[in-house]
């Protein structure tokens, strides 16, 4: 079943039956205010932190009404009443017809009912701290009508999110809300905490209307609401009538009413403002929304730099599906990643105050080709998140102070930092995804001189190094923490946060992670003719590559061993007998023999794949877990046990595009397309233009169904599998080799790229309908040698036509 359809042209996903199977989201905002919004207008708000700052309250896990931003409209002739999105109130949908436009930093919702046209604009302003939800009604009935419209936020009573839940004996008597200047509800919080040099004290919030004069206001939620009443039919709308009573010692809202009459064909326009702010500055921001134009002028902009930055790499190939995710929202869910790390979705409740090392760096790879020197401040920043023994803090909290951190004593869960962040010790693989991601942002900006900069260590008296000494140490925390059998240790987990081989078992991915870092760390040695070091890796990787010879088990790697020995993923094995990932990255690092890598991918797909894409392992762990393997807790085909991990798809795309398998490749991505799912939204239940993190599989009675939207790796991974793999765009320091993986079926596609601030026109040719192989390239007419184009050779607009074959 399909609830809406892309519009490429406007990059933006149209939702025209509001009935969705979930709440289907956007995110609204940057790092200083944050919002999401659902096709509903469900959601909530934060000012920098979702767990510090959090401004408008949701009800997490709730299959109930869920709070929002609500535009009610009361018919006062008869005194029906209805939302300008179609719940809360949730009126019949064949009389009350709907159309949500999700964009990129933007949502715009609108509805017909009763003879009532309604259109809301709901966006952050570019680099300001406040929210925006403008709403157009107009008359499209032939009779005068008499309309009261109630804006209506529900405030936490508290910014802290677990405080405003859970402490509710102090929360409830710390605000009190005011009707000021006739245009705007003030929250006061904790307002006799001292006074500030204008002479206001606590904290305020503001929620405000230009545009229509305020009738009446509510600053009480239960007034507003009215007790045994929900969000589908509050007190004070089914009245006509805000009680103009405000909140002391209980909850708060921001209710304003606006009484108007609109002519047949006429439309008014009532501009609601949210933020936290001082009143008078409230004042004076909701005195701009006074002239006209502002909020158009808003969007624009908002839409420039979003479709600017999008427009930075841009296919037309013939699959609607790959056209939409790259270029538009898979790249859109990249920079949220990128942004957001797992702080706040309608799943993540924003208590995790800090980026996990693995997830962030993994999440600047997602960025890099349309974005390199945004990325290479997030890099910069990771790095001064690296201790000085190449490990990576597992969690850098969102406060980080570079030398200045305390860092986990590997397995002392009482080490200040263990208490601090909840994480005792180590992960074999944090800093180790430092390699795949710093190299794409060298080919990317051609910014050589990247390793030379200086980054602090994390911690107090860890001192600074170059970031070629980083990565030099990133390979040295692997390599004092070998196991017995030559390969890294497991330690707290690796990527797999649920596989704890322990100590001193050892884990095939980290290893091939490691072997892939060697590979890049001698390209990085030899330019820096580092002769010591190109000896002493060669020797390091020929014994690594010695141990991993050995974890071949027929027609697959096993995916680690234990601390006693036993082995985990042998193909011997009763249950999880085979794991995705160790198969991907042993290409991914250029380990695999062809043998290996041909036979290992074809177990995948033997194995593990299904409709939705391949499983992480295979068969689930029921009776024959052992006990560091922990995704034993999850149902069967569930997640880490056995689901359809939505991030190894990535790497299974890069790895089957490296072989040259585009059939395969596109297979892959067809399968965890969320776009391939549009039609199927009923099964998928998420919405069909974000990844989540994982989907249900085989073992499920409900095979197919993805989760945890938005805030996911998988975002990263699948658009590195496409532009590196199936798009076979590989940059490195001297330019650009071009190696596509695409299905042999395709005619050819199209890429406009910006590289190092010239544009590429890159055509590519399929006549000979072959998935791989590069015939031949010209440049601007050139004929090159190979599948590269030299940097020095690009003009400011470059054709480059490719042909396959
Ligand atoms: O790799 C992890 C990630 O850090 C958090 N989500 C789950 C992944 C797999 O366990």
């Amino acid at each position: 079943m399909q609830y809406g359809h892309f519009d490429l042209e406007n990059k933006e996903y149209v939702i025209t039956n509001p009935a969705t199977p979930a709440p289907w989201a956007n995110y609204l905002g940057d790092p200083e205010y944050g919002a999401m919004i659902s096709n509903n207008a469900a959601g909530y708000s934060f000012v920098k932190s979702g767990a510090n700052g959090r401004l408008s309250r949701f009800r997490f896990n709730s299959e109930m009404a869920l709070p929002g931003r609500y535009i009610y409209i009361r018919d006062n002739d008869n005194a029906d009443y209805w939302s300008a999105s179609w719940q809360p109130v949730g009126k019949p949908l064949d009389q009350y017809k709907s159309e949500c436009r999700h964009g990129t930093a933007y949502t715009v919702i609108s509805a017909e009912y009763s003879g009532i046209k309604s259109e809301t604009t709901y966006y952050v302003p570019y680099g300001k701290t406040y929210e925006v939800w403008r709403a157009k009604l107009t008359n499209s009935s032939d009779k005068e009508r008499k309309l009261s419209v109630f804006g209506f936020i529900e405030f936490t009573n508290e910014p802290n999110y677990e405080q405003d839940q859970v402490n509710l004996q102090y929360t409830l008597f710390i605000t009190r809300t005011s009707f000021e200047g006739g245009n705007r509800i003030i929250q006061h919080m904790n307002e006799n905490t001292g006074f500030d040099e204008n002479g206001y004290n606590g904290q305020e919030r503001f929620f405000g209307m230009v545009g229509q004069p305020v009738t009446a206001s509510c600053g009480s939620l239960s007034d507003f609401i009215g007790p045994y009443r929900t969000f589908s039919n509050p007190i004070a709308v089914e009245n006509g009538k805000c009680s103009n009573v405000m909140n002391y010692n209980s909850n708060s809202c921001g209710a304003l009413q606006s009484d108007i009459t609109l002519a047949p064909g006429e439309t008014k326009e009532f501009i609601f403002v949210l933020g936290e702010r001082k009143d008078p500055e409230a004042a004076a921001i909701l005195e701009e929304y006074k002239a006209a134009g502002k909020v158009d002028a808003e969007v624009k902009q908002l839409k420039d730099y979003w479709h600017g930055q999008l427009s930075n790499f841009r296919v037309d190939t013939p699959s609607d599906e790959f056209n939409n995710m790259i270029n538009v929202w898979n790249a859109y869910q990249c920079f949220i990643t990128f942004i957001w790390s797992r702080a706040a979705s309608f799943v993540y409740c924003g208590l995790r105050n800090g980026y996990g090392y693995r997830d962030t760096v993994q999440d600047i790879q997602g960025i890099i080709h349309l974005d390199p020197e945004m990325a290479a401040e997030k890099i910069r920043f990771m790095l001064s998140a690296q201790v000085s023994n190449g490990g990576g803090l597992p969690l850098v909290k969102f406060d980080h102070n570079a030398g200045h951190e305390t860092c986990p004593d590997e397995n002392d869960e009482h080490s200040v930092y263990a208490k601090e962040t909840g994480h005792p010790s180590y992960r074999a693989d944090d800093a180790l995804w430092l390699f795949p991601t710093i190299v794409k942002y060298l080919g990317e900006s051609g910014n050589k001189g990247f390793l030379d900069e200086v980054i602090t260590y994390a911690e107090e008296g860890g001192g600074k190094a170059t970031v070629y000494e980083h990565l030099k140490n990133a390979i040295r925390f692997s390599m004092e923490r070998l196991g017995s059998h030559d390969m890294p240790a497991g330690l707290h987990a690796d990527w797999n946060d649920c596989l704890r081989l322990g100590a001193q078992g050892e884990s095939t991915f980290v290893a091939f992670q490691l072997y892939y870092a060697m590979n890049v760390m001698r390209d990085m040695a030899k330019d820096k003719n580092d002769t010591d070091y190109i000896a002493y890796l060669d020797g390091a990787q020929k014994k690594l590559g010695d141990a991993l010879e050995k974890c071949w088990d027929e027609d697959r790697f096993i995916r680690g061993i234990r601390d006693n020995g036993v082995i985990v993923g042998a193909k011997k094995d009763p249950e999880a007998n085979m794991w995705l990932n160790p198969q991907s990255w042993s290409v991914i690092s250029r380990f695999a023999s062809d043998e290996q890598a041909e036979k290992a991918m074809n177990s995948v797909h033997d194995i593990l794949n299904t409709p939705y894409g391949a499983k992480l392992l295979e068969p689930p762990y029921k009776y024959h877990h052992f006990k560091g393997a922990l995704m034993q807790v999850f149902n069967l085909d569930t997640k880490e046990n056995g689901g359809i991990f939505s991030q190894s798809q990535g790497w299974l795309i890069l790895a089957e595009s490296l072989l040259g398998h585009g059939d395969r490749a596109f297979e892959y991505f067809l399968e965890s397309s969320p776009a391939a799912m549009n039609d199927k939204a009923e099964i998928r239940v998420m919405e069909p233009y974000v990844h989540g993190q994982f989907t249900e599989s085989k073992a499920s009675p409900y095979e197919g169904r993805s989760h945890v939207h938005w805030l996911t790796g998988t975002a990263s991974t699948v658009m590195v599998g496409c532009v590196e793999g199936i798009c076979g765009m590989r940059p490195d320091l001297g330019g650009l080799t071009i190696a596509p993986s695409i299905p042999a079926k395709w005619d050819g596609f199209r890429i406009e790229k910006n590289f190092r601030g010239k544009k590429l026109n890159i055509a590519v040719d399929n006549s000979a309908h072959v998935q791989s192989g590069v015939k031949e390239i010209t440049l601007n007419g050139e004929k090159l040698t190979g599948n590269y184009v030299p940097a020095d050779k690009l003009k400011d607009v470059n054709e480059i036509k490719v042909v396959l074959g």
